[in-house]
């Protein structure tokens, strides 16, 4: 399924070519149905198309990609086998994490189209969740589970050698989603680039330092950048922010797994540090006194700390047949197995460095959404540009001292504690 410019089989869906495939090809609504079926297009992401088709009692989601990024328009072609790449994920994490993604019912490869269940509401996106302040109890938790088992499972720490460079020469064929990452998060930021944008004049000055008097910063993201490109180290994610995690106040569900590939696992874990810090930036708009830090900031700096230190904890009892064994790690080989620990002393040096990418990762993550192509509704959607200039600004220094000093911190809770200097 290669990738080539030409559309092939594909036709972009409409209300009528849906119900008809849905009920002829795909064998998801009867015939009898025909006549109660709705559709209506809800695509609030920056790349697909994405539909509802529901009857009265039944409903299902629909998700086609586009020949282009949505969110450019037809000027910035993109690969429709992106699709085949997010069911392809969408199949490996209903093997290890089942409870934690939507159904994946039928893939249609002609028309880049994947349908899967429709998580109704309460379900909501979880940056929506956030930006109204709401809890998530099981938030941190549910996320560490997915991370840890996702990640585990596809590495080499847990397939034998073979299967795991079949499946890095496989997932390498996913090429041009991380094309269009090393441009929008680990390129563009730095230099000038007409796809950078930031909404309001009182960024200049900080933006202007970024791209021409920063050689720290330069230096790191480069860094980030060549292991975002050479470490194959799990099948990640590869855009697990807070859009494309859906929540309601007891459950979690990962989905819009098209960026996945064999990459640094710090990738995902920083996606959703950044998108917890990025909301937590956007709180000061609601403080009441400077530097203030409300009880939901709290929460969110505590969900962070739980998420991190339950990801390590989980992937160690993975590692270590503790927890959910299928077969455990088979990492370091019999050669050492005499001694635990040297077992340890290896585990605790794996974790360091997943750690200090994932800080490093964040940080990118952070700078990107402010002044990147891709922005966020937690800070886009403060009305007062003076308000949310002091989020943004605060949010920018917070992630460029992480980024440049992401190999001083010893644990999750320095960082938290560095975010509430900076707020
Ligand atoms: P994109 O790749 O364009 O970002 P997403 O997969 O993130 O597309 O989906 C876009 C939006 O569609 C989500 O933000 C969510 O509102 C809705 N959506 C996607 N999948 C589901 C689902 N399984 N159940 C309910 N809503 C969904
Ligand atoms: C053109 S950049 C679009 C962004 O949206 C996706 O969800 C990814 O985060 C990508 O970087
Ligand atoms: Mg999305
Ligand atoms: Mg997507
Ligand atoms: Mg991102």
């Amino acid at each position: 399924y290669e990738c080539d410019r030409t559309l092939g089989n594909w036709k972009q869906m409409d209300a009528e070519s849906l119900k008809s495939n849905l009920i002829s090809k795909y064998n998801i609504f009867s015939q009898a149905e025909e006549n109660s079926l709705k559709v209506s297009e809800i695509g609030d992401g920056n790349l697909n198309l994405v539909f509802i088709v529901a009857t009265d009692i039944k409903q299902v989601i629909v998700k086609q990609a586009l020949p282009y990024v949505r969110c450019v328009g037809p000027s910035w072609p993109f690969p429709l086998n992106r699709a085949f790449f997010e069911n392809e994920a969408l199949q490996f994490h209903n093997k290890v994490a089942p409870e934690l993604i939507p159904k994946p019912l039928f893939f249609d490869k002609d028309n880049s189209l994947i349908v899967m269940e429709y998580l109704a509401p309460p379900y909501i996106i979880l940056r929506k969740g956030l930006i109204q302040r709401i809890k998530y109890p099981k938030l941190a938790k549910d996320i560490a589970i997915f991370t840890a088992k996702t990640h585990f499972y596809s590495s080499a720490l847990h397939l034998d050698n073979k299967t795991y460079r079949q499946k890095v020469s496989f997932w390498s064929e996913n090429t041009e989603m991380c094309t269009l990452t090393e441009q929008v998060i680990f390129s563009d930021p730095y230099v000038d680039s007409d796809y950078n944008k930031w909404t309001t004049p009182h960024l200049d000055e900080i933006v202007n330092t970024i791209k021409t008097a920063d050689d720290e910063l330069i230096i790191a993201i480069s860094e980030l950048r060549h292991k975002f490109i050479t470490a194959k180290e799990a099948l990640i994610h590869g855009d697990l922010h807070t859009g494309s995690i859906m929540v309601t106040e007891s459950e979690t569900r990962v989905i819009d797994p098209e960026f996945a590939f064999y990459g640094p696992l710090g990738f995902d874990t920083g996606a959703f540090v950044a998108n917890l810090f990025l909301n937590f930036f956007s709180q000061k708009q609601h403080e009441t006194e400077p530097s203030k830090i409300s009880e939901y900031s709290q929460w969110l700096l505590d969900t962070t700390v739980t998420f991190y230190t339950q990801y390590e904890e989980e992937f160690l009892n993975i590692w270590n047949g503790i927890s959910d064994v299928q077969n455990g790690g088979d990492f370091p080989p019999n050669l050492i197995n005499k001694n635990n620990n040297i077992k340890i002393a290896i585990q605790i040096k794996y974790l360091k460095n997943v750690f200090q990418d994932t800080l490093g990762f964040a940080a990118a993550k952070i700078i990107r959404r402010i002044i990147g192509i891709a922005h966020v509704e937690d800070l886009d959607s403060i009305k007062d540009p003076y308000t949310r200039s002091k989020c943004e600004i605060a949010a920018i220094k917070f992630a460029r001292s992480l980024m440049v000093n992401r190999n001083q911190f010893k644990n999750i809770q320095e960082v938290v504690d560095l975010a509430k200097v900076y707020y």
